[in-house]
């Protein structure tokens, strides 16, 4: 775990997402264009890793590599900020659809390590399923950062540690508050650390209304990192939606520094979390 007051917190930026519409929030970026603004003007207010879906310009989630791969050719040439594709894409997509992302060749990618009813929907990952995409990530030089929603993921992820098929140390991001996963409470954060393997880097995301007080929790205990942007939540607060990915940021990153610590660079996070990987 990171020492609480000498590393400094970076802020993962997750613009889009696949489950949350322009009904939410009028300002989601679909085309890969809009997320290469949306995300470079989070970069701006402090944000030193996007984590990348693809949607069809009417908003469908996509598993195209060509629409990933324009996300972060163009974020790379405008910033150092690391770029991240989901392979959790969304509920409904095959795991082959999921796994096109990796073509891309970002410098990291989530995986899922397990599966949980996702409120109404099962989202699937097959343990065989999980350790195909690891291989496959790590042949292609890919970072992995775990995506944690229930305690049995993180145990099922130091597992695929014991075995060889992650590389230490473990990058987690633990998910607080989707319904029929883990539920955003500060019981619920330290359930999920209890059985993280002691030298892993591990960020904090909730969604909705809980977002900022969970980040909170995080920045105070130690959290390598905390994560905001509208495929968690499309609120600054409870009665204003937010005006940008940027406005979020920006907001997570006087939180950090209100906790007296510090936001991290690009250039940090890369030492930190491509080294080893
Ligand atoms: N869209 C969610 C079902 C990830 O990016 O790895 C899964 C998700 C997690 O967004
Ligand atoms: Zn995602």
């Amino acid at each position: 775990m990171s020492s609480w007051d000498s590393e400094p917190v970076w802020i993962t930026v997750a613009p889009t997402g696949a489950e949350v519409s322009r009904k939410d929030n009028p300002g989601l970026p679909h085309t890969p264009h809009e997320v290469i603004s949306a995300s470079l003007e989070a970069v701006e207010a402090g944000a030193s890793i996007i984590h990348l879906h693809a949607r069809l310009p009417d908003g469908t989630p996509s598993g195209d590599p060509e629409l990933f791969r324009e996300m972060i050719v163009g974020i790379r040439k405008q910033s150092s900020a690391l770029t991240m594709t989901s392979t959790g894409g969304a509920v409904w997509m095959s795991m082959e659809e999921r796994t096109r992302c990796l073509d891309a060749r970002p410098d990291l990618c989530s995986l899922e390590s397990g599966s949980l009813n996702f409120d109404d929907d099962v989202f699937a990952t097959s343990r065989p399923n999980s350790i195909a995409a690891a291989t496959r990530a790590r042949a292609l030089g890919i970072g992995i950062e775990i995506e944690v929603f229930d305690v049995g993921h993180v145990v099922a992820a130091s597992r695929m540690l014991r075995e060889g098929h992650l590389l230490g140390p473990l990058m987690v991001n633990l998910v607080l508050g989707v319904r029929g996963g883990i539920d955003a409470s500060p019981e619920g954060l330290a359930a999920l650390l209890r059985p993280l393997p002691p030298d892993s880097r591990w960020s904090v995301t909730a969604v909705g209304r809980h977002q900022r007080r969970m980040l909170a929790f995080g920045i105070l205990l130690g959290a390598s990192g905390i994560r905001v942007g509208f495929e968690d939540n499309v609120r600054l607060r409870h009665d204003r939606l937010a005006s940008s990915n940027a406005e979020l940021v920006a907001d997570a990153a006087d939180l950090v520094r209100s906790l007296g610590r510090r936001v991290a660079s690009p250039a940090e996070v890369r030492t930190r979390v491509l080294r080893g990987q």
